[in-house]
C-alpha cells in the first residue's frame, strides 16, 4: 500500500501526467468509461508484462462512487420528506426519552436511528416492497438498536398508538402489546421477521436469506423475481467476523438480490471505530476483493460544488488524509473547527472556503444524511445485475444531539435528554409543540388526514403494504403415516446400524414422499461422508447456482460428486455459522416466502449449539421449524477424537432454548418416531418449534418397535423391559439410560440378574429435557393451584409403582439425566452417572469404563442403591467392585 502511495505522490512529469489525463478525457467523451477502463487495464497489463511490479490498490478515492451527474433522480416530493423525517425523528427521540424518564431504568438508543433515519426513511418511501398479490415483499435487516425510528414511523402511520409507544421495552405490562427493545420475532410475532441486535448475526443471515432465495428459485419452488434483502449494518458491527465471513459467498454466487447498507457513522459504543484509518475505505476493499459491488456515499451535495472546483485535486488529497478521528471531531466542534483543522490544512482548500460562514461549513453534509444521494445510491443498487452491492454511507452518530451527543465519543449510551437538549431537537427539525408542553416530550401526530401521513401512507400502499409485517402461518401440509417409516420402525433383525444410519434412511423415505419429498434440505458443512449421505450427491444433487462446469474426479462412480443447479443438498463447506445461516433461511421460508420447507442440517454435535449458540438462540426467536442433527454425538461413542471432538453437553444447551425439542434416541424406531412427530408438529400443525436430535455412530440389532412405545417415545420416556410384578423380598431396580448407553444399562440389568438375583426394569429416555419441562409445569402448576386437581408429573407417574432405587445413564454430563431428580416418586432414590469432565481418545470400551457409565457401574451402582435401602449389605457392594473390577481409588473423572 506504502509503494503504492509513493508511487501515486511523487508526480515527476505533471505535463506529461496531464498530456495522458487528457488522452483519456478525449476517450471518456467519446466512447465512455467503460472504453476508457479497458484502455486503462491494457496499460496496467502491458507494464506488468514489461516487469514493473504494480501493487494493487482495492480501493477508490475518498468520494461518492456515483458522479453527481449520473445520480438518479428521486421522484419524491423533498420538503415532504423531509418533514415526514423529522417527525419520525422526534418520535424516535421521544419514546427513548420518556422511556428514561419513568422509573426503571428501561435503556434504549438514541444517536444510532438519529444517524441512520435519513437511509431508512429512502427504503421505506421508495424501495421496500410489502409482500402483497403483485410482489413477494422485501426482507429488511434492520440494525437492532435503531428499532425506535421504526416503530415512530409506525406510530405516524397508526399501526401503533400513543399508549403502545409508552410500552417501549415494557413487554410484560404490555401484555402483548409493549415494544420489544430490538427486532424480535418471538415477541411481535406479526411485525418483527429477523432479530439483528446480537452483531453479526444479521449480516451472515441475510447473505444466506439471499442464498436461499436463489435456491428456492433454482429449484423452481418460487418465481424469479426482483426482490432483495436488504441488510442494515453498523460499521462498528464490521469488527464482527460473522459480518465479513461470509461475504465470498455472496460475490462468489453473484446474489444481486442482497444490499448491505451500512452506517457508517464511524462511531461504536466506546468512541471512534477506525479513528486512525477509514473504515469507509477499509471495508471498499474488503468488499470489492469479495466481488460485491461497491457504493460509497460519503459526501452530501453540499460538497458537490467544492468538489466540482477542486481542478488541481487538494481537496480529494485532504479527504483521503484525514484519518476519521479527524472527520469526527470536525462534526463534534462545528464549522470554525473544520475550518481551521480541515480545510486549513492547505491553502487551496482554505481559499475553496473563503466565501462560507462557518454556519455553511457546518451544514456541508455527509452522503447517508442526503436524501437524494441516498436515493440514486439504492437506485443503483436495486437495478445492479450479477453482484451483490454494499452501500457504504457516511453518517454523523447522534445526528440532530447537537451538544448533548453529535459525534460525541460518549453518544451511544445517552438515553436521558434534558428540557434544553429536548428544545434544540424540537426546534432543529421544527417539531410544533408549544414551549409548555415540550419539556413533557410528548409524541408528536400530525393527524391522519395531515398531509405528511397521507403522503406516507400513498407511498406505502404503492409498495404493497406496511413494513415490517411478518407471515405466522403458511400452507400446511401433510405428515407421512409412521407406517412409511416401516423401514425404520421394524427391528434390523441381526443386522447391526447405528441411529445415523437410521436417520439418513429417515430422511431418504422423506424425500421420496410425494407431498413433502421437494420441501426437504439437507444441509452439511463439508461432512456429507461423515454420516453416509453421500449417496444423496447423485440422487437429489448438490446445489449449484451455476452448474457442474468440470467432469466431477468420480463420475464413473455410482455415487458421484454430482452438482446441479436444481441439486437439493445445500453444501456449504467447512463453515457452521454458514451452515447453520442456510438452516434458518430455510426454516424460516414459510414466513419469509410464504413455502414451507424442512432443513435437516446434520453436524458433528460439538461443532453445534456451543459453536453457534446464538444463531440457535435467535432462531428460537425467528420460529425456525426445521431439524438439527448432532451426528456422532456422545462422549464415549464418537471414541477416537478426543478431547474436542467428543461431545457430552450440547443437551443442556438445547434444554436451554425454549422452543427446541431435543432427543437422544437410541433405537431406529425411536428415531422415526421423533422424526415422524417433528414433520407433523412442524409442516402439518405449524407449531413454532424445531428439533435438536443426537444420533450415534455405533452399529447394533435394533428391535422392533414395541406395541404402544410412541407416546412415551415422544414424551421423553418409556418401558422397555417390564420385569413383572416383583416377588415378596426380591431386590428390584429401575433402570434409565439414552443414546447407546441404553444398551450398558440393558446388559447391566443382565449382570444384576445373574450375578446378585437383582431384576430390573429398563426405560428409554430419549428426552431427559422433554421430561423436566413436563415435570417443573406440573409442579408450577400444582403450586399455583393448591385446591385443584393436583397433576403428576410424567416422570412420577411412570415410576410410581415401580419398586427399588433408579439408576440412570447417559452419554452426556450429569446433568442431563439428573433433571428429572425432582420428580421422582417420595423416597426414590436417585442415582446419576455421566460423562462429566474432558473428553479423550480411546476404545469405546476404554472410555465407558474411564467415565464410569458402562454395564459394570450401571451394576455397581445398582447395587450400592439397593445397599443405601438397606435391601443389600456393604459387603454385597464390596463383592460387585471386586467382581466387575472397579478401581475405587481411581481419580473422579472430572478432574483428569
Ligand atoms: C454480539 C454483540 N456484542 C456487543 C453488543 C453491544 N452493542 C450494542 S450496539 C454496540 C455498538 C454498535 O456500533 P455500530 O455497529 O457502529 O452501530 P451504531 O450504533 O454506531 O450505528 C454494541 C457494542 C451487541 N449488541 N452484540
Ligand atoms: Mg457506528
Amino acid at each position: 500500500m506504502n509503494v503504492l502511495k509513493d508511487i501515486l505522490d511523487q508526480d515527476i512529469d505533471p505535463t506529461e501526467t496531464r498530456e495522458w489525463t487528457d488522452s483519456l478525457g478525449a476517450v471518456i467523451s467519446h466512447d465512455g468509461p467503460e472504453r476508457a477502463h479497458y484502455l486503462l487495464e491494457r496499460m496496467v497489463d502491458a507494464t506488468r508484462r514489461a516487469g514493473g511490479h504494480l501493487p494493487f490498490s482495492p480501493t477508490t478515492e475518498y468520494i461518492n462512487t456515483i458522479p453527481p451527474h449520473l445520480e438518479a433522480k428521486s421522484p419524491g416530493d423533498p420538503t415532504m420528506e423531509w418533514r415526514i423525517r423529522c417527525l419520525v425523528r422526534w418520535n424516535a427521540m421521544a419514546m427513548v426519552v420518556r422511556a428514561n424518564r419513568k422509573p426503571g431504568e428501561l435503556g434504549g438508543h438514541i444517536a444510532s436511528f438519529a444517524s441512520s433515519a435519513t437511509l431508512v426513511d429512502v427504503g421505506f418511501n421508495h424501495f421496500w416492497r410489502a409482500p402483497s398479490e403483485n410482489h413477494p415483499g422485501d426482507l429488511i435487516f434492520h440494525q437492532g438498536h435503531a428499532s425506535p425510528g421504526v416503530y415512530a414511523r409506525s406510530f405516524l402511520e397508526g399501526r401503533i398508538g400513543e399508549d403502545q409507544m409508552d410500552l417501549f421495552r415494557m413487554e410484560v405490562a404490555g401484555n402483548g402489546h409493549g415494544l420489544s427493545s430490538y427486532p424480535h420475532p418471538w415477541l411481535m410475532p406479526d411485525y418483527w421477521q429477523a432479530p439483528t441486535v446480537s452483531m453479526g448475526l444479521g449480516p451472515l443471515q441475510a447473505i444466506y436469506q439471499a442464498h436461499f432465495w436463489k435456491y428456492l428459485e433454482n429449484r423452481g419452488l418460487i418465481p424469479k423475481s426482483d426482490r432483495k434483502v436488504w441488510c442494515f449494518i453498523g460499521d462498528g458491527e464490521s469488527d464482527e467476523p460473522e459480518t465479513l465471513g461470509a461475504i465470498s459467498l455472496a460475490g462468489r454466487e453473484k446474489l444481486d438480490n442482497l444490499i448491505f447498507v451500512i452506517n457508517c457513522n464511524l462511531q461504536r459504543l466506546d468512541g471512534p471505530v477506525r479513528g486512525n484509518g477509514k473504515i469507509i475505505q477499509e471495508l471498499e476493499g474488503v468488499f470489492r476483493g469479495a466481488g460485491w459491488n461497491v457504493l460509497k456515499l460519503v459526501w452530501g451535495s453540499y460538497w458537490d460544488p467544492l468538489l466540482a472546483r477542486d481542478n488541481n485535486g487538494t481537496l480529494r488529497k485532504l479527504m483521503m488524509e484525514t484519518v476519521d478521528g479527524e472527520y469526527q471531531a470536525c462534526k463534534a466542534f462545528g464549522g470554525a473547527y473544520t475550518r481551521e483543522h480541515f480545510f486549513g490544512k492547505y491553502p487551496e482548500t482554505l481559499e475553496m472556503v473563503r466565501n462560507l460562514s462557518d454556519d455553511d461549513i457546518w451544514r456541508l453534509n455527509r452522503g447517508g444524511h442526503d436524501p437524494h444521494k441516498v436515493y440514486a445510491a439504492y437506485h443503483e443498487a436495486v437495478n445492479t445485475q450479477g453482484m451483490p452491492t454494499v452501500i457504504l454511507a457516511k453518517t454523523v452518530k447522534g445526528y440532530g444531539m447537537g451538544a448533548s451527543g453529535e459525534s460525541l465519543n460518549p453518544t451511544h449510551q445517552q438515553k436521558k435528554l434534558d428540557n434544553e437538549a429536548v428544545r434544540a431537537f424540537r426546534d432543529r427539525f421544527r417539531i410544533p409543540i408549544a414551549d409548555d408542553q415540550v419539556d413533557n416530550v410528548p409524541y408528536f401526530h400530525p393527524g391522519k388526514d395531515s398531509p405528511e401521513v397521507k403522503y406516507m401512507l400513498e407511498r406505502r400502499a404503492a409498495l404493497g403494504g406496511f413494513l415490517p409485517q411478518r407471515r405466522r402461518k403458511s400452507e400446511s401440509l401433510p405428515t407421512p403415516d409412521l407406517s412409511a417409516f416401516e423401514q425404520i420402525t421394524k427391528g434390523t433383525g441381526e443386522r447391526e446400524i447405528s441411529t445415523t444410519m437410521a436417520l439418513v434412511r429417515g430422511i431418504n423415505l422423506l424425500l421420496r414422499d410425494k407431498a413433502i419429498g421437494q420441501r426437504i434440505v439437507p444441509i452439511v458443512a463439508d461432512e456429507a461422508r461423515t454420516f453416509g449421505m453421500e449417496g444423496m450427491f447423485r440422487q437429489i444433487g448438490i446445489y449449484a447456482p451455476f452448474g457442474q462446469k468440470y467432469r466431477p474426479q468420480d463420475a464413473d462412480q455410482l455415487m458421484y460428486y454430482r452438482e446441479d443447479v436444481k441439486g437439493q443438498v445445500l453444501q456449504e463447506g467447512i463453515s457452521e455459522p454458514g451452515a447453520m445461516s442456510s438452516w434458518i433461511a430455510a426454516a424460516t421460508s414459510y414466513s419469509v416466502s410464504n413455502v414451507p420447507m424442512l432443513p435437516f442440517y446434520i453436524y458433528y454435535s460439538m461443532f453445534g449449539f456451543q459453536r453457534i449458540g446464538d444463531l440457535a438462540w435467535a432462531a428460537g426467536d425467528m420460529r425456525a421449524r426445521g431439524f438439527l442433527l448432532g451426528g456422532t454425538a456422545g462422549r464415549t461413542t464418537l471414541n477416537g477424537e478426543g478431547l474436542q471432538h467428543e461431545d457430552g453437553h450440547s443437551h443442556l444447551f438445547a434444554g436451554g432454548i425454549p422452543n427446541c425439542r431435543a432427543y437422544d434416541p437410541t433405537f431406529s424406531y425411536e428415531v422415526a418416531v421423533i422424526m415422524q412427530d417433528g414433520v407433523r408438529r412442524m409442516l402439518t400443525e405449524q407449531e413454532d418449534c424445531y428439533y435438536y436430535v443426537t444420533v450415534m455412530n455405533e452399529n447394533y440389532a435394533h428391535p422392533d418397535m414395541p406395541a404402544g412405545a410412541q407416546e412415551g417415545i415422544i414424551k421423553g420416556m418409556y418401558l422397555l423391559k417390564d420385569a413383572g410384578k416383583p416377588k415378596k423380598n426380591e431386590p428390584r431396580v429401575q433402570l434409565l439410560g439414552s443414546g447407546t448407553i441404553l444398551r450398558e444399562a440393558i446388559a447391566a440389568a443382565e449382570l444384576l440378574e445373574k450375578e446378585f438375583g437383582v431384576s430390573a426394569d429398563i426405560w428409554s429416555c430419549p428426552s431427559f429435557s422433554e421430561l423436566r419441562r413436563d415435570g417443573f409445569d406440573a409442579e408450577r402448576w400444582n403450586r399455583l393451584h393448591p385446591e385443584g386437581k393436583a397433576r403428576t408429573p410424567y416422570v412420577t407417574e411412570c415410576l410410581a409403582d415401580r419398586a427399588g432405587p433408579a439408576i440412570a445413564a447417559t452419554d452426556y454430563v450429569r446433568e442431563y439425566a439428573d433433571q428429572i431428580r425432582a420428580f421422582m416418586p417420595d423416597g426414590k432414590k436417585y442415582t446419576v452417572l455421566g460423562c462429566d469432565g474432558f473428553g479423550r481418545s480411546d476404545t469405546r470400551e476404554n472410555l465407558r469404563r474411564f467415565f464410569e457409565v458402562d454395564r459394570y457401574y450401571i451394576a455397581q451402582a445398582a447395587i450400592a442403591a439397593l445397599a443405601a435401602e438397606g435391601k443389600m449389605s456393604a459387603k454385597d457392594v464390596a463383592r460387585a467392585l471386586k467382581i466387575w473390577k472397579i478401581d475405587a481409588d481411581k481419580p473422579n473423572p472430572l478432574t483428569v
